[in-house]
């Protein structure tokens, strides 16, 4: 827990900073450390109490991440890529955690937040050209630009169901979990959700609880992860391949250096594309999802891939009808996100595991005793809702975030968010939104992205201080023509088909549009750096006497 003495609040409410910026994540972090570096006083304000946004939150058994260490960590300073040393080759949350901390403590970071507030109101004043934000503490702090570094999956998703607050025993949700822990140990379990979350958690619960029973609504495509210990030889290794390693990351699709299959699914004979798909399940993770690169925009690729993924369901899972719940019904393989896991599928195999199938027999109400069904009850000690997140937007629209004339964020993006490089928005002046819809994001390593988006607007905001420009502000018909080339692209490709939380399909009544851009984000960089060249074409750059 960060134990910085911090300026008194009457001094803070005075002052005007030069930039804000909202989360203590990768990008905050990143966002805080690149504007002091530029000479630029910046305040950040961070609703954990410490360091580490997702990996602050998401500390439910199981939560690693699903891109290698070695990738999903910092490149801007060669000593802390050099000095670190990531002990696995998918790190678990605990150590992702440690690295933040490190990299906060190691460039002076931490005390530069204010720890433990939530920003709840963001109102641009037009007279003065700045921003002033509120905080649940009362806090109000004023700057010229603000960066919202707030994540796009930490608006916590908990499901409207009849009974909700009934429950009598523990209730938890992966992303908001304690951090002491949890002891499952002579407990009915029941978890309610099968994406990323529930399924890292899954097999972990189901080794310690009397009894796990998992409540499934939509049944999900999991690869699993090859994680394992780096050993000296292959950190050595890695450490001199590393320059040229980053340097491919830095313009793939992904951010992260593997490519492809080098010929397309329906190119190449059943044998041929067999052995492409065996390997790339044994490099195992979320690449499966691209093995070919026709898989995700031709259906009939993607077909190759899913009954490949469906075999290795029915060789696991012991129980037929088991299996059979288990495989998806309704999307392409890799149009919702991916899942990777360990030992997920295997797990069905325990006696003290069940699996209920909500399609078949669909949630009546949480009563003060468990879970009831159209068909049963299911009587429990304790509740895991793995229920996800109000992706990409959620952070931005629940709080009282308004722009120029008071035009309130839930207003701009009522019909999808529109946004000019997925970092601006119009009417939203000298406002930067970091990972949000529009970029790469999700789709790309995070940590990558948030270094080139956080530099782009480090440079932007130093060149406006420089330049006597007082506000900055995208057109409105850039950010359309941004939005349509968003949801153009996405259109060439099978995501839009999946219900899933990339298209806001998960929280009932947001608009369904493809949120990031698919295009790539090695293409996403060169259009940023072409806009910065051609000194900031897009934008309304306004001057003030
Ligand atoms: P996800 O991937 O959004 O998964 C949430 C799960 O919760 C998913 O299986 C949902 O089913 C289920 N859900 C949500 N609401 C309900 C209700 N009302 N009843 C039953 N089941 C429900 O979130 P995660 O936290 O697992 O992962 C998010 C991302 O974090 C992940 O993709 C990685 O990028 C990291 P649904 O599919 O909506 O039918």
């Amino acid at each position: 827990m960060n134990t910085q003495p911090l300026p008194s609040v009457a001094d803070e409410a005075d002052s005007i900073h030069d930039v804000l910026v909202i989360g203590a994540g990768f990008a905050g972090l990143y966002g805080v450390h690149r504007a002091a570096k530029a000479g630029l006083d910046v305040l950040g304000i961070e609703a954990g109490e410490d360091v580490g946004g997702t990996w602050y939150w998401n500390r439910y058994p199981g939560a690693r991440c699903d891109v290698e260490s070695i990738d999903y960590s910092y490149s801007f300073d060669a000593d802390l890529q050099d000095s670190w040393v990531w002990t696995e080759r998918y790190a678990a949350q605990p150590e992702i955690l440690s690295y933040l901390r490190h990299v906060a403590e190691r460039f002076e970071l931490a005390e530069r937040f204010r720890f433990s507030q939530r920003v709840v109101s963001a109102h641009f004043d037009e007279e003065s050209a700045t921003w002033l934000i509120g905080t649940d503490r009362g806090e109000q702090h004023r700057a010229r630009f603000v960066m919202f570094a707030t994540g796009c999956l930490s608006a916590v998703n908990k499901p409207d169901i009849l009974g909700v607050d009934d429950f009598a025993g523990e209730v938890l949700h992966t992303a908001q979990w304690p951090a002491d822990g949890v002891s499952f140990t002579g407990k009915r379990v029941g978890v309610i959700g099968t994406g990323s979350s529930g399924i890292q958690a899954v097999p972990i619960i189901a080794e310690e609880a009397t009894s796990l029973t998992v409540f499934q609504r939509t049944a999900n495509y999991s690869v699993p992860m090859p994680n394992r210990p780096l050993s000296a030889e292959e950190r050595q290794q890695l450490r001199e391949e590393y320059p040229a390693r980053r340097a491919k990351c830095y313009y793939a699709p992904s951010a992260t250096p593997y490519d492809s299959y080098p010929k397309a699914a329906l190119e190449i004979d059943e044998d041929e594309r067999i052995a492409a798909l065996e390997a790339r399940w044994r490099a195992g993770g979320v690449l499966f999802g691209k093995t070919f690169p026709d898989q995700n925009s031709v259906l009939a690729a993607n077909d190759h891939a899913r009954r490949f993924a469906e075999a290795k369901v029915w060789a696991l899972v012991t129980d037929p009808q088991t299996a059979a719940d288990l495989i998806p019904v309704d999307h392409p393989i890799g149009s919702k996100r991916i899942c990777t896991d360990i030992g997920y599928f295997e797990t069905f195999n325990r006696d003290n595991v069940r699996l209920v199938n909500l399609r078949r027999e669909p949630i009546t109400a949480i009563t003060s005793t468990g879970i009831t069904t159209t068909d049963a009850s299911y009587e429990l000690d304790t509740l895991v809702y793995a229920t996800g997140f109000d992706a990409m937007t959620g952070a931005l629209t629940r709080i009282d975030l308004r722009g120029a004339r008071g035009k309130h964020i839930r207003e701009v993006w009522a019909e999808g968010p529109i946004t000019y490089l997925g970092m601006t928005i119009p009417g939203f002046p000298n406002m930067f939104n970091l990972s949000g819809p529009g970029s790469p994001s999700v789709l790309a390593n995070m940590v990558l992205h948030a270094e080139q988006q956080v530099e782009w607007i480090v440079d932007l905001i130093v060149s406006c201080t420089a330049n006597g420009i007082a506000e900055v502000e995208p057109r409105q018909d850039s950010a359309r023509n941004w939005t349509d080339h968003v949801t153009e692209v996405a259109d060439t490709t099978l995501f839009p088909q999946a219900n899933s939380w990339y298209m806001g399909a998960n929280i009932p009544g947001k608009k369904r549009v493809f949120m990031p851009y698919i295009g790539g984000f090695g293409n996403y960089r060169r259009m940023c750096d072409q806009v910065q060249a051609d000194s900031y074409t897009g934008f309304v750059l306004t001057e003030r006497s």
